[in-house]
């Protein structure tokens, strides 16, 4: 089923036309109501007037995290902030997250997307969705209830974690969809098993499963074990939350990207070159339509490739490729975004570690695992055992408190973890999924 069937199918031509236009009026505003955007935009010698075709976009400067976190919190917001209706901030980070504000229009906007998903995913008002994506300032639990509002399905608004409620809820309310993190339905799917409950019994009939990479091979053991299709679906805070791009039940390959809201651009990582279509390469979004946090080349690190084969479904959209990897090294740790120097930094802080340290992540069963190695200084490691165990308590516990995510420490004799002469290689990433 089409959500918004008439610009879901619009023509092509049609379509980059309304891009065109609403691209001017964005980069219009920004430019007038962001310092930021004026500042690069006057550095590099280009005026809003100078974007006359969809082409001439590749004329602006791309926007990085790091611009995020140097106007952290709303030095990039594009109108004041009464008209800010909610914020939301990237998960896993000390200082300063990545935060993105939305204006009722906004939200209404994305609601809307997220209805298209769920419609892409044959959902309708008679459905029951079992929302476990987590609430708060992850753009998961808030934006998936939205969208099942728009939808008029009834939904459950579970967030995450409690894995033995969520099965009894799964049981006694008969959800016909769930949305969470591909891993944690393996989890959900596990955890049943060894309840005793026959997971394949359910009346699930999809999955609306995102916020990390996942393979065909997850796909389908999600499949089989809980006897539902388990559909893609992809986002970011900075870009608006989940709904960016998303896979129908049609065509079932690559995500639909809501191109009459957003542009998307494949680069090379490496130089910043625009790729053809069809080449894999870093991803780049820009915003058409969002008011309060509109982001004009925003390159996301996220590695994928885009399809402009029509789809069977009808939807005019180019599609993306599952995302296969990234340009940085971020990690998703049971959906939490996590990047090594955040975790540096916890360690720093606390006396009596050397700056040596190493990540070791890897997958038990179906849920990620982190073990964070350091080595403590001499005086400390001759220390008693007391002494040591109160640092490895405040390392879990720091870790958590900071970033979200829950971590094995194991502390080291000083001098014991490799060196490194060059780039130093501090995660050792084990997981095949
Ligand atoms: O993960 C938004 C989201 C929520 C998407 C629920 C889908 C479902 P962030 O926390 O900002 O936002 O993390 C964004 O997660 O840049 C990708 O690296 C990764 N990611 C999101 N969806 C997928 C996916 C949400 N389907 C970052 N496949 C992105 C692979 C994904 N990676």
């Amino acid at each position: 089923m089409i959500f918004n069937e008439e610009f879901e199918t619009l023509p092509r031509e049609v379509l980059e036309s309304l891009q065109l236009k609403r691209l001017q009026q964005v980069v219009q505003r920004v430019y007038h109501t962001v310092g930021f955007y004026r500042r690069t935009y006057d550095e590099a010698g280009v005026k809003p007037e100078d974007i006359k075709s969809l082409a001439d976009l590749r004329r602006l400067p791309f926007t990085t995290k790091q611009d995020l976190r140097d106007n952290y919190p709303f030095g990039l917001f594009a109108v004041p902030m009464s008209n800010v209706v909610r914020l939301h901030a990237s998960s896993g980070t000390t200082g300063r997250a990545t935060v993105v504000g939305y204006t009722k229009r906004d939200v209404d906007t994305w609601s809307e997307l997220m209805a298209r998903c769920f419609a892409a995913a044959g959902l309708n008002k008679n459905d029951i969705i079992h929302n476990a994506y987590g609430y708060g300032l992850f753009t998961g639990g808030l934006g998936a209830h939205y969208g099942a509002e728009r939808l008029g399905a009834s939904v459950i608004p579970m967030s995450g974690g409690n894995t033995k409620r969520q099965i009894q809820i799964l049981q006694d309310f008969g959800p016909t969809a769930i949305c969470c993190t591909p891993s944690y339905a393996l989890t959900l799917a596990e955890a049943g098993e060894e309840m005793g409950i026959d997971m394949s019994s359910l009346k699930l009939r999809v999955g609306i499963l995102g916020a990390e990479p996942w393979s065909e091979t997850m796909r389908q053991e999600i499949e089989n074990k809980l006897n539902m299709m388990a559909l893609n679906i992809y986002g970011l805070s900075e870009v608006m939350g989940p709904g960016v791009s998303m896979e129908c039940t049609e065509g079932r390959h690559g995500m639909h990207v809501f191109e009459d809201h957003f542009i998307v651009e494949t680069i090379n990582p490496d130089t910043g070159e625009v790729l053809p279509p069809g080449e894999t390469g870093e991803l780049v979004f820009t915003t058409i339509t969002k008011e309060a946090f509109p982001l004009v080349r925003y390159r996301t690190r996220d590695i994928s490739r885009i399809i402009t084969e029509p789809c069977r479904c009808g939807r005019t959209y180019v599609r993306m490729e599952r995302v296969s990897g990234r340009s940085d090294d971020m990690l998703i740790i049971r959906g939490v975004n996590v990047f090594p120097s955040q975790i540096e930094s916890v360690l720093m802080a606390i006396e009596g570690l050397e700056p040596h340290y190493q990540l070791i992540v890897d997958r038990v069963g179906t849920l990620d695992t982190l073990e964070i190695r350091v080595e403590v200084s001499e005086n400390i490691f001759s220390d008693e055992i007391k002494g040591l165990q109160g640092i490895e308590r405040r390392i879990k516990k720091d870790v958590k408190d900071y970033l979200g995510v829950t971590a094995g420490v194991k502390l080291c004799e000083p001098k014991t973890l490799q060196r490194f002469e060059g780039k130093a290689q501090r995660v050792i990433d084990k997981r095949t999924i």
